[in-house]
C-alpha cells in the first residue's frame, strides 16, 4: 500500500505542476514564490496554536521553528493526532509542496495522504488564499531549526495536562450501573430547565444526556453583531442537566462532522480526569460517552475545555452551560425545612470579545476558528464588548421576559464561566441564596444582591410579593446597561399596599 501511496502522490504531484504551467504562460508564475515578509503577518493567525521562536515550546500545536524539511509529526514532546503519526511512520517530510496542501485542508490533505477516507487532522484551521499560503511556508523557510526545550513545562491548563487514561478502569467488565434504571432526559432552550422532581422518586437513576456540538453564527445584539459561536445543543448557554445526588450521569457527547474544531467537557460536578475533559476530547466526526457519579449536591459549572488558549477561546464562544444536582430529598432551609419552588429559570451569562477593525467596528468572520488570533488579543484585554444573558442582548427582556404570578416561589440559577458577576433583583430579594451553589452548604437568608464566582453557579430562591415587571440583572449597572447582562420578570397578582404605597407625588408642597 505504500508504493501505491507514493504513486498516487506523484500523479498527485504532476496534475500540481501542470496547473502550474498553464498558469505561468498566463503570467502568474511569480506568484509561486511566497514573500516571508507579507508571511510574518499570516502566521500572526497561527501564533495562538504555534510557537517559532527560539527554544519554543509546545503550545495547542507544535513547535513550527524548522518544520520545512522536518519529518511530519516528529517535534519531540508534542503529541500528535493519529493520523499525522500514521503520516509520520510512512516517511512523510514537510516540503514546501505538502506544506501548501497541508493548510488548505489538514484533514483533507491526510486523507489523500494516507488513503484514508477516516484519517482526521487536530488542527483545526485552514488557509483558503494560496499567496498566504505561500507567503507564511517562506516565512516558515527563513526560521533555523529549533532545538526545541525539554526542560521547560508545559502549560498546566486543563486540556495541556498530559492525562494518562492507563489508570482508568476502563477496561473493568464490572458495571457499576447494573440494575439502575436508566432514564433519558430530554434538554430544553434556556430559561427553562428539564421537568424534574424536586425529591427524588426511589433510587438511584443513570440519566442519560445527549449533548452535541454546534459552530454557528450567532447574533450578540440588536446591532447584527456577529459572530461564529461554539454551542453545546445550539444554545447559549447551553442546556441546563437535572439529577440527584447519587445518580449516574452517562453523557454522549457528539462532534458531527460539519464542525471544525475539537470539542470536550468539563463539568465541575464530576469527579477526577479534568472533570471529564480529560476523556471527552473528540475531533468532528466523532462522539464520546463519560459517565460519572453525582456525589455533591449543588448546581454547577459545565464548559468546553480544549487546550491552552483554546479553554477561554471555546468558553467566551458560548461553550458553558450548568448541571444542577437535588439532594435526593430536595432542597432545605437553614433549620431544615423543605424548600420547594413552583418554577425555575436558568440564566447563563457570558462575556464575549469580538475583535474590531482599524475603524473600530465589530469584524465578522465566516467559520469557526477564523477569528482566533483576533480574539485572543482581544480576551487578553479583560475588557468584554458584550456581557449578556442568555447568548444575547435582551434575550430575556420583551417575548423573552421570564414570568411568574404573586405567591409563587422561583429558583433562579446563574451561571457564568468566566467572570464575577453579582445578580440582583430590582424591587425583590433572595429569600434563600445558595451563592456558591452548594446545597449541602445552608442558604443565606433575605438577600439583595448576591455574588457569583467567575466558574461557578448560584441559586436563588424568591416568593414574588408584589405584581410588576422586575429586572433581574448584573448589578454592575455598566455591565447591565450598557452591555447587556440584564433580564425582565413581568409578575402578575394582587398589589399590597401594606408592603408598598405611593403616598404623594407632585410639586413640592
Ligand atoms: C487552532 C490551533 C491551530 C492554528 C491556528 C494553526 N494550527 Fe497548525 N497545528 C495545530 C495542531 C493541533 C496541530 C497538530 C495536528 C495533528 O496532530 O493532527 C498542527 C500541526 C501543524 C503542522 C504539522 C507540524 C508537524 O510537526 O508535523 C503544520 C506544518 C502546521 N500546523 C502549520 C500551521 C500554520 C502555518 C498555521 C497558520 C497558518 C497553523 N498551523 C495554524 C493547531 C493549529
Ligand atoms: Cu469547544
Amino acid at each position: 500500500m505504500g508504493t501505491l501511496r507514493k504513486n498516487n502522490m506523484s500523479i498527485y504531484k504532476s496534475i500540481v505542476a501542470a496547473i502550474f504551467m498553464v498558469a505561468g504562460s498566463i503570467g502568474v508564475a511569480s506568484a509561486e514564490e511566497g514573500d516571508p515578509v507579507a508571511g510574518k503577518k499570516v502566521f500572526k493567525s497561527c501564533a495562538a496554536c504555534h510557537s517559532v521562536a527560539e527554544n519554543a515550546k509546545n503550545g495547542v500545536g507544535p513547535v513550527l521553528r524548522g518544520v520545512v524539511g522536518r519529518p511530519a509529526g516528529s517535534f519531540e514532546g508534542y503529541k500528535y493526532g493519529k493520523s499525522l503519526k500514521a503520516a509520520n511512520a510512512d516517511g512523510l517530510v514537510w516540503d514546501k509542496e505538502q506544506l501548501f496542501n497541508w493548510l488548505n485542508s489538514p484533514k483533507d490533505f491526510l486523507r489523500a495522504y494516507l488513503d484514508d477516507p477516516k484519517a482526521k487532522s487536530k488542527m483545526p484551521f485552514k488557509i483558503k488564499d494560496e499567496q498566504k499560503r505561500r507567503d507564511v511556508i517562506a516565512y516558515l523557510e527563513s526560521l533555523s531549526p529549533s532545538q526545541g526545550d525539554k526542560a521547560e513545562a508545559p502549560d498546566m491548563t486543563h486540556g495541556d495536562t498530559p492525562f494518562d487514561t492507563s489508570q482508568m478502569g476502563s477496561g473493568s467488565n464490572a458495571d457499576e450501573t447494573a440494575g439502575l434504571e436508566r432514564v433519558s432526559q430530554t434538554l430544553v432552550n434556556p430559561p427553562l430547565i428539564p421537568q424534574h422532581d424536586q425529591i427524588a422518586k426511589g433510587g438511584p437513576k443513570v440519566v442519560e444526556i445527549e449533548l452535541v456540538v454546534e459552530e454557528k453564527k450567532w447574533v450578540l445584539d440588536g446591532d447584527g453583531t456577529e459572530i461564529v459561536a461554539l454551542t453545546f445543543n445550539g444554545s447559549i448557554p447551553a442546556p441546563m442537566i437535572v439529577a440527584h445526588e447519587g445518580d449516574y450521569i452517562e453523557l454522549t457527547l457528539k462532534n458531527p462532522d460539519s464542525n471544525l474544531m475539537e470539542h470536550n467537557i468539563d463539568l465541575h460536578a464530576a469527579t477526577g480526569a479534568l472533570g471529564g475533559a480529560g476523556i471527552t476530547t473528540i475531533a468532528p466526526g466523532e462522539q464520546s460517552v463519560l459517565r460519572f457519579k453525582a456525589t455533591k449536591a449543588g448546581v454547577f459549572l459545565y464548559h468546553c475545555a480544549p487546550e491552552g488558549s483554546m479553554t477561554p477561546y471555546h468558553v467566551t464562544h458560548g461553550m458553558t452551560g450548568a448541571i444542577m444536582i437535588l439532594p435526593r430529598e430536595g432542597l432545605k432551609d437553614d433549620q431544615g425545612n423543605q424548600l420547594k419552588y413552583d418554577r425555575a429559570y436558568y440564566i447563563g451569562e457570558n462575556d464575549f470579545y469580538v475583535p474590531r477593525d482599524e475603524e473600530g467596528n465589530f469584524k465578522k468572520y465566516d467559520a469557526a476558528g477564523e477569528d482566533l488570533a483576533d480574539w485572543i488579543e482581544s480576551m487578553k484585554t479583560l475588557t468584554p464588548s458584550h456581557i449578556v444573558f442568555n447568548g444575547r442582548v435582551g434575550a430575556l427582556t420583551g417575548e423573552g421576559a421570564m414570568k411568574a404570578n404573586v405567591g409563587e416561589s422561583v429558583l433562579f440559577l446563574h451561571v457564568q464561566g468566566n467572570r464575577d458577576t453579582r445578580p440582583h433583583l430590582i424591587g425583590g430579594h433572595g429569600d434563600f441564596v445558595w451563592e456558591t451553589g452548594s446545597f449541602t452548604s445552608p442558604p443565606m437568608k433575605d438577600l439583595e444582591t448576591w455574588f457569583v464566582r467567575g466558574g461557578s453557579a448560584g441559586a436563588a430562591l424568591y416568593t414574588f410579593r408584589q405584581p410588576g415587571v422586575y429586572a433581574y440583572l448584573n448589578h454592575n449597572l455598566i455591565e447591565a446597561v450598557e452591555l447587556g447582562a440584564a433580564a425582565h420578570v413581568v409578575v402578575e397578582g394582587e398589589w399590597n399596599d401594606d408592603l408598598m404605597k405611593q403616598v404623594y407625588i407632585g410639586p413640592i408642597k
